[in-house]
C-alpha cells in the first residue's frame, strides 16, 4: 500500500456550498440520496469518496449518467467531466447491520448511529472525504415510527412529521460550515436527560442527554460537567456556544471514547453513564474530562478545522490541553498535572522511545485511524502548555483570541496556529516549530558546579539537551525548553522561581551563593516534556519531598528516589539476586511517612505520593531486561514501604473510611478513598493476614464501586479461596451491567491465574464475552496485554501467542481496534532477548496472515 504524505497536500478541485442528504434507514439497506451543489475551483476530474457501499445511480443537473460516463474503484467514484458549476445527485445503499467496523453508519444495541472520524463518512455515500471540503448541512432522516422514535443530526430541528407506512422524518439543519467527518446521525428508542444552559450573551440553550431506556439517572453527572465546561470556556478562552441546541447521545459499541460531532456528539457509554454504585471515582474523572474535551472542541476542532489529517493535533492537543486545564481548575491544579504527567509517561513516553515513535505532526501514513496516539493527544497538550509557560498567561490568551477570530470558520495548518502567537507576542516560533517535526523525547542533563574562582560568589546550574534518535529520524536539532526552577534550602525557597527558555543545546545560568545546603528543583510543574537525568543526591530529593513550594516537584522527588530504587531492584532480580536495603529506600520510605502524616497536603496528593512510577518507566530505563523483574520490583518496594509504614498505613486507612454514608463523586471525597484504596494495596503487599480481612470486610460492605473495585482488586492479587467465590458473586451481582461487567473482565484479565493462558482462553470463550464490542475486546485483550505482566510476558511465549491469535480476530471485523491493541508489542526492544525473539515471531506471523492495512501498518513499524 502507497502511503498518503504531507507533502503531497493539494487543495481540493471543488466548493460545495451546500449539501442536503435524504436518509431512508433500513437496518439492513438503508437508502442515501444527495444533493450537492458543486463550484469547480481547480482542474481535474471529481473525485468522491466510497467504501463498502452500493452507487445506484449519479446525475448531473437532473440527468442520469450512463454507466460510461462515470469510474467506480473499490474506494473511489470519478467523473472526468463535470460543468464548472452544478448540482449532483447521488443515490446509495449501505448495511449498518453489517458493518461491525463501527466506522460509517452501524448499529448499536438497535440503534442506529455514526462515527465519521477520520474516514468514516465514506462508508456511508460518496463524498469528497477530507476535513478541507466544508459545506453547510441539511439532513432529512426517515424510519419507523415505532423502532426509531427519536431521529437526531447535527444542528438545530427544523421540520418533522408522519409519514405514510408506520415512518415518521425529521430534517435537521446545521448552519455552521464543517467538512463530513463531522457529520451524525443517531435514530433509535432513547432516554432523555433535559437541563438548559445561559450563554455569556444571555441565550438559553437546551441541553440533551440521550441513553438507553432507564440509564437518565446515570447521565446527570456528564450533565453537570457539561454545564461547568460551558462555563468555564466563556471564563478561560471567551468561547460562547454557537447553536440552539446541545445533544449528546450514548452508545455501547464504539471505537472512541466519545466524538465531537458538531452540536451532536456520540459517546461510548463507559465515558457517559455513572452513578455511585456502578462507576469508580475514576470514571467520574474521565467523564468530566471527555464531556469538556468534546464540548471544547465545538470550537478546537469545529469552527476551526484541520486542513489535512496531519494537522490532527491542531484540535486534538489543544483541547486536551484545554480539558486538562478545566480537570485542574475542577480537582486541584498539582493532583491533576501529576495524573496527566504519570500517563504521559507512562503512554507518550513509551510510545516517543519505541519504533511507533513519529511527530506530533507526522509526515505520512498508511491509516490515519492508527495517529489518534498518546503523542498526538498528550504530547500535542504539553507544546501548548509550554507555549503558555514561554510567552506567558496573557500573551497566551492573546494569541488564542487571534487565534478564534483570524481562522474561525477554516481548515488551518499548525503554521497558521503558531503565526497567531507570533503576532501575539512578536517572538519568532521558528524553533518552536521543531517540536511539531521532530519524534523522541529529549534527555535534559542538569548539573550543578560552583564557579572555580575564590571566594565563591555564584553558583552554576548547567542544562544539556540531546534527543536520541527515532525511526527515520537520525538528527535531531535543539528545541526550546522552558525551565522552570528554584533553589531550596532547608526551610523552603531561597529565592523566587526562575524560567530559563533554553534555545541551544547546552546553556550556563548563574545563581547567587547561599551559604546553608541547598537543593535545585528543576522543571517545576514539568514544565517541559523531556527526561530529566539529574545530579541530585538523596539528600537533595529528600529535601525536595519535604520543602519544594512546587508541589508537583515534591511529588517528582519521591518518584525520583523511587525510579532510582526500582532499577536497582529490578536489575537484581534479573541477575537472580534479592534486592538490598539500603540508605536511599530508609530515606525514602522515611520521607514517604513524613508526608503521608503532614496535615498540610490533601489526601489526593497524598495517594499519589504513594505510588510509586508504574513499571512501564522502569522497563524504560533499565531496558532491555525481563519484564516480570521489573514487576517484581515493585512489589519489592511495596512490601518495604509497608512494612516501614505498617502503623500509619493502617490508622490511615482507618481515617480515610466515609462517616457520612452519603456519596459524593467531588474531589475532596474522592481523594480520600483513593488514599484508603493506596493504603489497601499498600498493607496488601506485605501478605499480612490482615489486608486480606479488610478487603473482605470492605468488598462485603461497599456501598459504592470505588470501594467494591478496589477491595476485589485486592483480594485478586492476594490470591487464596476467597477469590474465587468473590469473582463469581461480582459476575452474578452486576451481570447485567455491561459497564460493570467490563470491569469484571479487566480484573480476570489481569490476575495471575493458576492455569495460566487457559484460564485467560476460557474467558474469551464465555458467552458473555461479547467479542464485537470494543469496550469488552479492550477489557480482556487490553486489560491482559498491559495489565498482566506474568501471563502476557509468560517465557513459553504462550501469552504473546494468545494476544496476536486475538488481534487477528478482531481485525477480521474491527481493524481500527484491533491496530490499536496490537500498540502493546510496541516495548518489544526494551525486553531481555529471549521475549525478543518471542514477539518478532508473532509479528511476523500478523504480516504473514495478511491483515488490515491498519493492522499491517502498525504490525510492521513495531517490526521494523
Ligand atoms: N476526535 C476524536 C475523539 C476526540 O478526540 O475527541
Ligand atoms: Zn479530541
Amino acid at each position: 500500500p502507497t502511503p498518503t504524505r504531507l507533502a503531497d497536500y493539494t487543495p481540493y478541485n471543488f466548493e460545495i456550498s451546500e449539501t442536503r442528504f435524504d436518509f431512508r434507514l433500513d437496518p439492513k439497506a438503508t437508502r442515501v440520496r444527495s444533493l450537492l451543489k458543486m463550484k469547480r475551483t481547480g482542474p481535474g476530474p471529481l473525485v468522491l469518496d466510497g467504501e463498502a457501499i452500493d452507487l445506484v445511480s449519479v446525475e448531473i443537473d437532473g440527468r442520469q449518467l450512463k454507466r460510461s460516463e462515470y469510474r467506480l474503484t473499490q474506494d473511489k467514484l470519478i467523473l472526468e467531466e463535470t460543468p464548472d458549476v452544478f448540482t449532483l445527485n447521488i443515490e446509495s445503499k449501505c448495511n449498518p447491520s453489517a458493518n461491525t467496523t463501527l466506522m460509517g453508519l452501524y448499529v448499536s444495541g438497535g440503534r442506529f448511529c455514526t462515527q465519521c472520524e477520520a474516514e468514516g463518512f465514506r462508508r456511508i455515500t460518496y463524498f469528497p472525504d477530507r476535513p478541507d471540503v466544508m459545506s453547510v448541512f441539511t439532513v432529512l432522516i426517515d424510519a419507523d415510527k415505532t423502532a426509531y422514535p427519536t431521529l437526531l443530526a447535527n444542528g438545530n430541528k427544523i421540520e418533522e412529521g408522519d409519514i405514510d407506512g408506520g415512518r415518521h422524518y425529521a430534517v435537521w439543519h446545521d448552519p455552521f460550515l464543517k467538512p463530513c467527518y463531522l457529520f451524525a446521525l443517531v435514530a433509535g428508542e432513547f432516554d432523555l436527560l433535559e437541563d438548559s444552559f445561559t450563554t455569556m450573551s444571555g441565550r438559553s440553550i437546551p441541553l440533551e442527554i440521550f441513553v438507553d431506556p432507564g440509564d437518565a439517572p446515570k447521565a446527570a453527572y456528564a450533565m453537570d460537567s457539561l454545564i461547568r465546561a460551558m462555563a468555564w470556556d466563556e471564563r478561560a478562552f471567551g468561547r460562547e456556544y454557537d447553536l440552539d441546541r446541545f445533544m449528546i447521545v450514548a452508545v455501547r459499541d464504539f471505537n472512541f471514547g466519545a466524538m465531537e460531532n458538531k452540536g451532536l456528539n456520540i459517546f461510548n457509554s463507559s465515558l457517559l453513564l455513572a452513578d455511585a454504585e456502578t462507576a469508580t471515582d475514576m470514571n467520574f474523572e474521565r467523564i468530566e474530562s471527555v464531556v469538556a474535551h468534546e464540548y471544547f472542541h465545538n470550537w478546537t476542532g469545529n469552527r476551526i478545522t484541520c486542513r489535512d489529517w496531519f494537522q490532527l493535533c491542531l484540535k486534538e492537543g489543544f483541547t486536551v490541553f484545554r480539558d486538562q486545564e478545566f480537570s485542574a481548575d475542577q480537582r486541584g491544579a498539582a493532583v491533576q498535572r501529576i495524573k496527566d504527567v504519570r500517563a504521559l509517561r507512562a503512554r507518550q513516553f513509551a510510545e516517543d522511545n519505541g519504533p511507533l515513535a513519529h511527530p506530533v505532526r507526522p509526515t505520512e501514513y498508511l491509516k490515519i485511524d492508527n495517529f489518534y496516539t498518546a503523542t498526538i493527544y498528550e504530547k500535542g497538550a504539553e507544546l501548548i502548555r509550554m507555549l503558555k509557560a514561554w510567552l506567558g498567561e496573557d500573551m497566551f490568551r492573546k494569541g488564542s483570541d487571534i487565534y478564534f477570530d483570524r481562522l474561525d470558520g477554516t481548515a488551518a495548518t499548525i503554521e497558521q496556529f503558531l503565526a497567531c502567537f507570533e503576532t501575539a507576542s512578536g517572538e519568532d516560533m521558528g524553533q518552536f516549530m521543531r517540536w511539531y517535526e521532530q519524534a523522541g523525547t529529549p534527555r535534559l542533563t542538569v548539573r550543578r558546579r560552583r564557579t572555580p574562582t575564590k571566594p565563591v560568589i555564584s553558583q552554576v546550574v548547567s542544562f544539556k539537551q540531546v534527543t536520541p534518535p527515532t525511526p527515520g529520524q537520525p538528527k535531531k536539532a535543539a528545541v526550546l525548553i522552558p525551565i522552570r526552577w528554584q533553589a531550596i534550602g532547608e526551610n523552603g525557597p531561597l529565592m523566587e522561581p526562575q524560567l530559563t527558555v533554553m534555545t541551544t543545546k547546552s546553556t550556563d545560568v548563574s545563581y547567587p551563593r547561599f551559604d546553608e545546603p541547598h537543593s535545585i528543583s528543576v522543571l517545576q510543574g514539568f514544565s517541559a516534556p523531556v527526561i530529566l537525568n539529574s545530579d541530585a543526591t538523596t539528600a537533595d530529593l529528600v529535601r525536595l519531598m519535604g520543602n519544594d513550594p512546587d508541589a508537583f516537584n515534591r511529588w517528582e522527588a519521591g518518584q525520583t528516589l523511587a525510579r532510582r530504587l526500582l532499577v536497582d531492584f529490578a536489575k537484581a532480580l534479573e541477575a537472580g539476586k534479592m534486592p538490598k536495603t539500603n540508605p536511599a529506600l530508609r530515606d525514602y520510605c522515611k520521607a514517604l511517612g513524613t508526608t503521608l502524616n503532614d496535615p498540610q497536603f490533601d489526601n489526593a496528593f497524598k495517594a499519589l505520593v504513594l505510588t510509586s512510577p508504574s513499571s512501564m518507566e522502569v522497563l524504560m530505563e533499565a531496558a532491555p531486561i525481563d519484564p516480570i523483574a521489573v514487576h517484581e520490583a515493585g512489589q519489592w518496594l511495596s512490601r518495604a514501604v509497608a512494612d516501614a509504614l505498617r502503623d500509619d498505613l493502617l490508622v490511615t486507612y482507618k481515617a480515610m473510611r466515609d462517616k457520612t454514608g452519603v456519596f459524593s463523586p467531588d474531589a475532596e471525597a474522592a481523594g480520600r478513598r483513593a488514599l484508603k484504596s493506596r493504603c489497601l494495596a499498600l498493607l496488601s503487599a506485605r501478605f499480612d493476614p490482615l489486608a486480606a480481612s479488610l478487603a473482605s470486610n470492605q468488598l462485603d460492605n461497599a456501598t459504592n464501586m470505588t470501594d467494591e473495585l478496589a477491595a476485589l482488586i485486592t483480594l485478586s492479587r492476594l490470591g487464596g479461596q476467597r477469590v474465587e467465590s468473590s469473582m463469581e458473586a461480582f459476575f452474578a451481582k452486576w451481570k447485567d451491567q455491561p459497564l460493570v461487567l467490563d470491569k469484571w473482565f479487566s480484573v480476570q484479565s489481569m490476575r495471575d491465574h493458576a492455569d495460566g493462558i487457559h484460564a485467560i482462553t476460557r474467558l474469551a470463550e464465555t458467552p458473555s464475552y461479547e467479542r464485537n464490542n470494543p469496550n469488552r475486546v479492550r477489557a480482556l485483550v487490553g486489560g491482559f496485554s498491559m495489565g498482566n505482566t506474568k501471563l502476557f510476558h509468560k517465557l513459553d511465549g504462550s501469552g504473546y501467542r494468545f494476544f496476536a491469535d486475538q488481534v487477528l480476530d478482531m481485525d477480521s471485523r474491527n481493524p481500527s481496534v484491533a491496530a490499536r491493541l496490537l500498540g502493546a508489542f510496541e516495548i518489544w526492544r526494551k525486553l531481555d532477548p529471549r521475549r525478543q525473539a518471542l514477539v518478532q515471531a508473532e509479528l511476523d506471523r500478523i504480516i504473514a496472515a495478511k491483515p488490515s492495512k491498519n493492522v499491517l501498518e502498525i504490525a510492521e513499524r513495531t517490526r521494523g
